[in-house]
């Protein structure tokens, strides 16, 4: 059951979201199931997709729960998303309400509710199975808008069990995290996995290194951030033997969303005497790899398979490609956490998962004998990670095209030490336009969000292509 844990917990687990409130579980449980009435008595049906501001606050756990015990299908919105980008999340899921408060120039034309913290004892809906969906959390392709990945109770339930046993996370155990609450990482694992297993949870409302240290040196048992959170961790550890004696505190350190350097790993080591653990994972797979707790992490491997879930690699073919470290090939996961499939969208996930159940990820891989993986890649240069954002190279050209002034753009993630990579654009500009790089750049944050914005913008003449016509990105180079 996925929130069984919330169900036996009592008053000394914590929830915090650093900001107004404090809650216990219990309040949660409770305020969750009064908001769970409210959604029935409101004439909302176990199925109905809700949108969900998920503003970094208790409110969001009380609203996320709540929806979960009513049968609603939460749609998480970042409280930072750009206007065009909402129109087409609220559009593609076609949500039949939208909760909380909505962030200032982000109104929509959809009936709303804000959530309040009641109390009540019955609400859940006990009669509801694995395969009911409980969350789409929209993801970003090489091109086009991005797609609403439907996961399902069970696909959630099964993966917290896996990372609990992977990881010896226990309701003894106080989460600390400032990760964003509508991704899988900060969502399900930082939020849903407290929730779910009765552990204290701290959710920072932002990233603040100090902050941070601050909570490991005197609670926090587990920290989860992504490679640039450590990059930035790693970087006042070096300086500061305070510091970096505070993050060698708590028993575990996780990072995943994308590869942590093996510089990071090392100055990690070497500041603060610790390893950190690395685990892989994809919004449409949830968590496939993990370094165990009372495994030594090999800087550059993101651990074995968890329980449940198989690995293969394959090659261009889709043909399976041959085991031990020097082969190389597409990473494929199956198992009980692979989604349910993109929301509305059968001929993509049909591309994305095979009949035999079979994902492909589009990353690039390496599998040794003794079944951890490194990744090594991605097939696609369109996809760029930037500080653990996926974001396709084809929605900020199509944004930056929509622009009035710009004639052609083209886009690429640029190798960085604090974001891993850095989005850069190539920009042509109409004969007698007039944008400056800041104008483009506060134009992309403004219609899809901030986390989709150029770090630099770079004006040519013309985008070099191919006898086909094609932009040849390889020949792009980073602004000087
Ligand atoms: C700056 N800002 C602007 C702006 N420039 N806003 C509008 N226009 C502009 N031109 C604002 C931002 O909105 C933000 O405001 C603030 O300035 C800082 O933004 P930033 O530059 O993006 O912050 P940064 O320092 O780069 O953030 C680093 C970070 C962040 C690590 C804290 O990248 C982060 O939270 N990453 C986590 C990503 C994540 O959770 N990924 C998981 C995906 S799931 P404000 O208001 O926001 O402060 C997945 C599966 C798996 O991958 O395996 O886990
Ligand atoms: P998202 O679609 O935002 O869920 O991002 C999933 C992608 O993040 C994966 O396909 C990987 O490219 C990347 N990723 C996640 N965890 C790791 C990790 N530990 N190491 C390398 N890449 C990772």
């Amino acid at each position: 059951m996925l929130l069984e844990g919330l169900r036996s917990v009592h008053a000394a687990h914590r929830f915090v979201a650093t900001d107004k409130l404090t809650l216990d579980h219990v309040s949660v449980r409770r305020g969750a199931l009064h908001h769970a009435q409210r959604m029935l008595s409101l004439g909302l049906r176990a199925g109905d997709r809700v949108a969900l501001w998920a503003h970094p606050h208790a409110m969001t756990a009380v609203g996320l729960v709540g929806n979960l015990y009513a049968g609603l299908v939460t749609v998480p919105l970042n409280p930072s998303v750009g206007t065009r980008e909402l129109a087409h999340v609220l559009g593609d899921s076609s949500p039949s309400l939208v909760l909380g408060e909505a962030p200032p120039g982000r109104a929509h034309a959809l009936p709303s509710e804000e959530l309040s913290l009641g109390y009540a004892t019955e609400g859940e809906r006990e009669d509801l199975g694995d395969a009911h969906p409980a969350l789409v959390l929209y993801t970003s392709g090489t091109t086009g808008a991005p797609k609403g990945a439907v996961l399902t109770r069970g696909n959630i339930a099964r993966n917290l069990q896996a990372l609990a046993s992977a990881w010896d996370w226990t309701r003894e155990d106080s989460l600390l995290h400032a990760l964003p609450l509508f991704h899988v990482h900060g969502l399900v694992l930082g939020l849903l996995g407290p929730l779910s297993l009765g552990c204290s949870v701290t959710i920072q409302q932002r990233f603040e290194p100090e902050a941070v240290a601050t909570a490991l040196r005197s609670y926090a048992t587990m920290l989860f951030g992504v490679p640039t959170m450590y990059h930035r961790l790693a970087e006042k550890s070096v300086e500061d033997k305070r510091f970096a004696r505070a993050l060698g505190r708590p028993r575990l350190l996780v990072s995943g969303s994308a590869p942590l350097g093996l510089r990071e790993h090392q100055r990690i080591a070497d500041a603060a005497g610790r390893a950190v653990h690395e685990r892989y994972g994809l919004t449409e797979t949830l968590i496939n790899t993990a370094v165990r707790a009372g495994e030594a992490p090999r800087p550059g491997w993101v651990g074995r398979a968890l329980d449940g879930v198989e690995l293969r690699l394959v090659d261009d073919q889709r043909r399976p490609a041959g085991p031990g470290e020097g082969s190389l090939g597409e990473v494929c996961v199956r198992g009980p956490s692979v989604f349910q499939g993109y929301l509305g969208r059968d001929e993509a996930t049909l591309a994305a998962r095979d009949p035999d159940g079979w994902f492909f990820t589009g990353d690039l891989g390496c599998l040794a004998e003794d079944g951890n993986l490194r990744v090594v890649g991605r097939r696609s240069t369109d996809l760029i990670k930037t500080g653990g954002f996926k974001v396709g190279a084809g929605e900020v050209e199509e944004c930056l095209r929509a622009h009035p002034s710009v004639r052609e753009a083209a886009v690429l993630g640029l190798p960085d030490e604090d974001l891993g990579e850095r989005i850069a654009a190539w920009v042509v500009l109409e004969p007698g336009g007039h944008a400056t790089g800041d104008e483009l750049v506060a134009h992309v944050a403004d219609a899809l969000g901030p986390q989709k914005r150029p770090r630099q913008v770079r004006f040519v003449d013309a985008l070099p292509r191919n006898a086909m016509g094609k932009v040849v990105k390889a020949t792009l180079k980073a602004p000087t």
